[in-house]
């Protein structure tokens, strides 16, 4: 039996990644920081085979521990400062955590002496294009970060390729665009729209608000994604791969589809206030991926659209707001 290890299992693509490896047969392995969270609680319910161990990104000991104590065959550094929003605020905090803590688990694989048995993934993300230099974006585009947490992934991306080519191992990077679903937390702007549309529906409020409705976005279905992730492990030599829709759609059209699934008539600014906080020092207007070396040498492709992807998200939230 394959054995997994998962930095950031309880979050969105832990939760996913968890049960497909589960589905898969693996023995599933998680590091989670110690700390009771609601999250925490509702993933040990659904996954009470999933094996949760105390660590952290930060604390390169604890990593280097579990490492050797669970001899795993792949590890998926999903774990990071995930909310670009956030890294503007805790800057420091995300470059350790999010740039850092791929070292240091790079380092832990190495210390260990499993630099030739484990295969690693590294959670790049389509935030390090940040500034396009070109559209769409594929795994040869320049990076031009605009944010602490592209900044940080920018590192770990370049990371990971060094460990690759300084000591052979098996570390690949899926650089990942915008992905959803009914495990996305709240704070992202997707889920914040689906929620709150939800609740206007079933009249518990009539209005929210959002920041700049403008930028554009390649959104996919977070369990398409995480396929990919497991492929690129199955392949015999590492790469990067662009894993993304192709198709772009701004914040305004993904709150139009909302109100549309839900049967809610009139126009974005009847439910939708502006809220300055919201807006970023430095913006991503437009990222658009282009996805094609993943189709031709993973065979994947996504299988949710956008239309389908705000479907399962609204339907996903009256069925949660119905219930409080
Ligand atoms: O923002 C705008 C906001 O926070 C999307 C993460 O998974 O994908 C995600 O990063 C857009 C931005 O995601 C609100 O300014 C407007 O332009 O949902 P988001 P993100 O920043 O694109 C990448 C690939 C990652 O790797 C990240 O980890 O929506 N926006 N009004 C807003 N965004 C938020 N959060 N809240 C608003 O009220």
């Amino acid at each position: 039996m394959k054995k997994a290890l998962i930095t950031g299992i309880t979050g969105q693509d832990g939760h996913h990644l968890t049960k497909l490896l589960l589905d898969k047969g693996y023995e599933v392995y998680g590091i989670i920081n110690g700390q009771r969270s609601s999250r925490l609680e509702n993933f040990s319910r659904e996954f009470p085979s999933a094996n949760l161990l105390n660590g952290d990104l930060t604390d390169f000991s604890s990593l280097l521990q579990i490492v050797d104590q669970v001899g795993p065959d792949e590890i998926y550094n999903l774990g990071a400062i995930s909310f670009v929003g956030l890294s503007f605020k805790q800057p420091e905090l995300t470059a350790n955590v999010t740039g850092l803590g791929t070292l240091r688990m790079l380092e832990a694989i190495r210390k260990s002496g499993m630099q030739n048995q484990v295969r690693f993934y590294q959670a790049s993300s389509s935030e390090m294009f940040g500034k396009v230099r070109e559209t769409p974006q594929n795994e040869l585009t320049a990076f031009h970060p605009r944010s602490p947490y592209g900044v940080a992934k920018t590192f770990a991306h370049y990371t990971s390729l060094n460990y690759r080519e300084a000591y052979g191992m098996h570390s690949s990077s899926g650089i990942l665009f915008n992905h959803e679903g009914e495990y996305r937390g709240h704070e992202f702007v997707t889920r914040k729209i689906t929620s709150n549309v939800a609740k206007i529906k079933l009249g518990k409020i009539a209005k929210f608000s959002l920041g700049d409705l403008t930028p554009k976005r390649d959104w996919g279905y977070a369990g398409d994604y995480v396929e990919a992730m497991w492929l690129m492990l199955q392949q015999d030599k590492p790469d990067d791969y662009v894993i993304a829709t192709g198709q772009i759609h701004t914040v305004r059209e993904f709150v139009e589809k909302s109100l549309e699934v839900a049967g809610l008539e009139g126009g974005v600014e009847d439910y939708v206030e502006f809220d300055t906080n919201m807006v970023r020092p430095s913006e991503v207007d437009l990222l658009i991926g282009d996805a094609a070396k993943a189709k031709a040498k993973l065979g994947w492709t996504p299988k949710v659209g956008f239309d389908q992807l705000v479907q399962i998200m609204v339907e996903n939230d009256l069925n949660i707001e119905s219930k409080r």
